[in-house]
């Protein structure tokens, strides 16, 4: 697909468990919380936390980006180096500003959507993928028309860029206890973005 990388197995199973090392570490300081919906401020089915200078966060109020954890007040962790330098190896551009952190236990879900609360749009975002296997929906600009499946598992990532910064996207399931990665079970995926240009 025009826009789209897939680097399959990009990290080795001893380079992943090295990874999610580093993300619970910082976890530890900027824990998972449940953001809710605008408006109806319904739950979502994932939990999520931030690395970096900007975090994205979702409450009644809206969706932004903020410097803060919206349940501690402090600060997000930085961002794992080794994530810094995949964008480095990979991304044409200046220095990601965000890692949202996405964690799916059983049964969570991501709604087709498109992410479109960055100014920056000439930069790529880069997905790693940790932990069990997502079924990972990908369309167009538009919510109708076609849309494509793929498989991610833990060790992937993904690059979208040009046309498919703007796709419509999404995660219709995973597949709990196809990987024993996470402590607990599920996967987590990490997203690098820039924010602001
Ligand atoms: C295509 N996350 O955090 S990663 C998200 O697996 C998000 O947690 C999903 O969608 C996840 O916003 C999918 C793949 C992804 C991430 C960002 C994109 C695909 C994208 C931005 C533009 C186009
Ligand atoms: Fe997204």
């Amino acid at each position: 697909m025009p826009g789209v990388s897939l680097w399959r197995a990009r990290y080795s199973p001893q380079e992943q468990r090295g990874l999610l090392d580093a993300v619970l570490a910082n976890i530890a300081h900027a824990p998972f919380y449940r953001p809710v919906m605008p408006g109806n401020a319904k739950p979502f089915s994932v939990e999520e936390s931030n690395f970096g200078p900007l975090g994205w966060v979702s409450d009644q109020a809206g969706y932004r980006y903020q410097a803060t954890h919206p349940v501690t007040g402090k600060a997000w962790p930085a961002i794992p180096q080794a994530l810094l330098d995949l964008w480095d190896a990979i991304a044409d551009a200046p220095p990601p500003q965000c890692c949202l952190v996405n964690l799916y236990r059983e049964g969570a879900r991501m709604g087709l959507h498109q992410d479109k609360d960055e100014t920056a749009r000439t930069a790529p975002v880069l997905s790693v993928s940790l932990g069990d296997d997502a079924i990972f929906r990908i369309g167009g600009e538009t919510r109708r028309g076609p849309t494509k499946r793929l498989t991610l598992q833990s060790g992937d990532v993904l690059m979208f860029g040009g046309v498919a910064r703007l796709a419509y996207h999404g995660i219709d399931r995973i597949k709990p206890g196809s990987s024993t990665l996470i402590p607990g079970g599920g996967r987590i995926n990490l997203t690098l973005r820039r924010v602001k240009d």
